[in-house]
């Protein structure tokens, strides 16, 4: 039986950027499993009677938590290629993901909030722009204003997984695995809502996350991006 993946979208329901959402997504095509992507809007959530996505449903289990997640998936599906690569690579992904958020997350979750804001139905941008400005204490043009002017700084942020990705494929090493998946969710979310250039062309990084959107026959560079579907 197929599991199905809710998914964050935007106006255009094939729009779908959220970094969380994308983690889950390329874990469930890793393990080569059969899923089905339901579109939800920010306001829509809360009806499926949760905070956050994305949510899985596989069977009568229901699963949240891109991590939480990723793990009931290796523990359920363990004779599939695995996410982590055992405890130690779970433990290892735990803390890529709290640096992801805190160095890279904190970045673009600003700059981007009016690209992420124009993708939106009506009702979810007003939603999306209440609680974000609560959260960043400015309104959502202000904080992306001072965001962009950190892209230099991620930059400079982003060089220990530069001098990693110039001796190994994938930060998982020979093979891609959810720590991966965590870092290029962050991009595919900027790729997804804005043209704006994150990477530099040729930047190992730039290199890494390309490889990364061809996995899985392109899953991630077919995404509908917010620039065409308008
Ligand atoms: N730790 C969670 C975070 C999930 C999360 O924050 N999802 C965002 C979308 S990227 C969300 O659903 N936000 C709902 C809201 O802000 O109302 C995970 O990894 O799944």
């Amino acid at each position: 039986m197929s599991i199905t993946v809710y998914e964050l979208a935007g106006a255009d329901g094939r729009v779908r950027f959220s970094p969380h959402c994308w983690k889950t997504v390329w874990s469930l095509a890793h393990k080569g499993l059969d899923f089905e992507r339901v579109p939800v809007p920010f306001t829509g959530i809360a009806e499926l009677g949760f905070k956050t996505l994305p949510v899985i449903r596989d069977g009568d289990r229901t699963v949240a938590d891109s991590f939480d997640i990723a793990a009931y998936l290796d523990d359920r599906y363990a004779d599939r290629p695995s996410l982590f690569g055992g405890e130690g690579g779970q433990g290892a992904a735990r803390f890529i993901e709290r640096w992801t958020i805190l160095t890279v997350h904190s970045i673009l979750g600003r700059a981007l909030l009016p690209d992420i804001n124009s993708c939106l139905a009506p009702q979810d941008q007003a939603y999306f722009r209440r609680t974000r400005e609560a959260r960043f204490g400015g309104t959502i043009e202000a904080v992306s204003e001072a965001g962009l002017k950190l892209l230099p700084g991620l930059h400079d942020a982003l060089a220990p997984l530069r001098i990693t990705l110039e001796t190994q494929p994938f930060i998982g090493g020979g093979r891609p695995l959810f720590c991966d998946y965590i870092v290029a969710g962050a991009f595919q979310w900027a790729r997804v809502v804005s043209a704006r250039e994150i990477l530099p062309v040729g930047d190992p990084v730039e290199v890494w996350f390309a490889r990364m959107l061809d996995l899985y026959e392109g899953l991630g560079r077919k995404a509908a991006t917010a620039a065409a579907a308008a």
